[in-house]
């Protein structure tokens, strides 16, 4: 089974070409725990499939290392546009991919022929609390105190299609990451879990942010991650509508436009190499 090992900001994933081989017969959830793995598979954050689409130009599916099915990756689709746009699979610079949350339509932009960055329209991010989905009552939910083990956090929670809890805190670097997110990750208030921010106002327009990811754990960036950010940064009166979101593998410039309420998102993606995958049977 041949693979294209893709990143965006060191946010790393196994792309898998499905448009002919379709999505039968394969057990994919079983198939990104195996090949996620660091150490007896290939190693990602992420598996995601190339697939025809019926209402769009393209589909994409992602897996997360633990199996379970997000319905957006910022950083991937990145990716995945420059891999479809490079091979003239679809040859518009717009490129309409459907994913579980909706259509989402990155635009290359080029260096000649090669894609250098990508530019989303992320949609609209979700504020009603149900759509998050979090428990409770009253939306938006902003800066809402969370209660773990007698530590108080203060929580602004959304979805960009897949769900999201930015914590604002005055020094990130203190933050210990690997602790404090698989307890928020897995608070009750989120009955399908959630992705997890840590960040630090560095200016009205520049913040800093650790990730823990559902399903995937601490990665070194998270595209839907920083464009929810960038919407709590503005829905707490902490930062501006157009924003650089610093994250541990580089930047990312996130945009909140207040004409057409979508989120857009510009940064990099990178194709590193090609290979096989032998699957055992
Ligand atoms: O929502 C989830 O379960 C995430 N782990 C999906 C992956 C999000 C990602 N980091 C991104 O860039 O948006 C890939």
């Amino acid at each position: 089974m041949y693979f294209t090992k893709v990143h965006g900001l060191g946010n790393d994933f196994v792309l898998l070409d499905c448009l002919e081989r379709g999505e039968e017969k394969i057990d994919f959830p079983s198939l990104a725990r195996k090949i996620c793995d660091r150490h007896f598979g290939i190693g990602a954050d992420g598996l995601v499939l190339i697939l025809p689409s019926d209402n769009s130009d393209i589909r994409m599916r992602i897996f997360n290392p633990d199996g379970s099915e997000p319905e957006m990756c910022g950083n991937a689709i990145r990716c995945f546009a420059k891999y479809i746009y490079e091979r003239g699979i679809v040859q518009d610079r717009e490129i309409k991919v459907e994913t579980l949350a909706g259509t989402i339509i990155p635009e290359v932009l080029l260096d000649g022929n090669r894609v250098t960055a990508v530019r989303v329209n992320m949609g609209q991010p979700r504020l009603e609390r149900r759509e998050v989905p979090m428990l409770g009552t009253g939306s938006p939910v902003v800066d809402e105190p969370l209660l773990i083990e007698g530590k108080e956090y203060r929580a602004t929670c959304l979805s960009m299609g897949n769900p999201h809890c930015v914590i604002f805190v005055p020094r990130v670097d203190e933050v210990q990451v690997p602790i404090r997110g698989p307890l928020l990750e897995r608070h009750p208030s989120f009955p399908r879990k959630t992705n997890v921010e840590f960040v630090e106002v560095l200016g009205p327009a520049e913040m800093r942010m650790f990730v823990w990811e559902r399903g995937a754990g601490e990665t070194l960036a998270c595209g839907t991650g920083a464009c929810a950010v960038g919407v709590a940064g503005v829905l707490t009166g902490r930062t501006d509508r157009e924003v650089t979101v610093h994250l541990a593998g580089g930047d990312l410039r996130i945009y909140w436009s207040a004409s057409d309420n979508c989120v857009y998102m510009t940064g990099p993606a990178e194709e590193v190499f090609h290979g096989e995958y032998l699957i055992e049977k």
